[in-house]
């Protein structure tokens, strides 16, 4: 049976320097590197946003990032202007092996709707495909990585418990925003899906 590792946003926003840094967002790159090695599919997702997306603070008047919006699918963290398409930021990072990737899932790019899970946008009902390249591949065990561990991790694997894989999140290899308690939440969360948090 075939693993895949899923390599979730490790992308220049997200690393120090970026527009969303995360903190040790760049820490984790050679350790994703070497761990690669180890499964025989490795995916990679990358947030990619037009100009002006809706969970950009900039795109609503007098509001500022990282306040809160409630969208027709539910409240929305207000981001800085992060991962537009084709940007440097979007890129991934340099040392990142993008080599090893049988496939790149990019995310976020509805006008109108979020996706930090790398299976759904967050709405929670429209697909990014992944769940059926998956499925077709007849991969059913997952280990996770990147960034962030709040957010775009924590709600990939708690979507992908949902839809019956295994999975496995590797939190040394993850980085965290941590906004409000977010990370704490987000553990919790995680493993009272029945994700393993390693
Ligand atoms: C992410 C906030 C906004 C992430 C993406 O990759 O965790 N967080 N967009
Ligand atoms: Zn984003």
């Amino acid at each position: 049976m075939t693993q895949a590792l899923i390599v979730i946003d490790v992308q220049n926003d997200f690393c120090p320097g970026g527009a969303l840094a995360v903190a040790g967002g760049d820490e984790i790159v050679p350790g994703i590197n070497a761990l690669m090695a180890e499964f025989g599919a490795v995916v990679l997702t990358q947030d990619w946003h037009p100009a002006g997306h809706s969970s950009f603070a900039s795109a609503h008047e007098g509001l500022a990032p990282f306040g809160t919006i409630e969208m027709p699918y539910g409240t929305q963290v207000l981001w800085p202007d992060h991962c537009i398409q084709g940007s440097d930021g979007a890129a991934f990072h340099a040392d990142l092996n993008t080599d090893r990737a049988d496939m790149i899932v990019r995310k976020g790019y509805n006008p109108a709707i979020d996706s930090y899970s790398a299976f759904f946008e967050n709405d929670h009902e429209t697909p990014t495909g992944l769940h059926g390249y998956l499925q077709t591949r007849g991969i059913d065990q997952l280990t996770m990585v990147g960034l962030a561990t709040d957010f775009c991790v924590n709600f990939s694997a708690v979507d992908a418990a949902k839809l019956g894989y295994g999975v496995t999140v590797r939190s040394d290899l993850c980085r965290a925003i941590d906004l409000d308690g977010s990370l704490v939440a987000a553990l919790d969360g995680m493993v009272g899906t029945g994700v393993r948090v390693a």
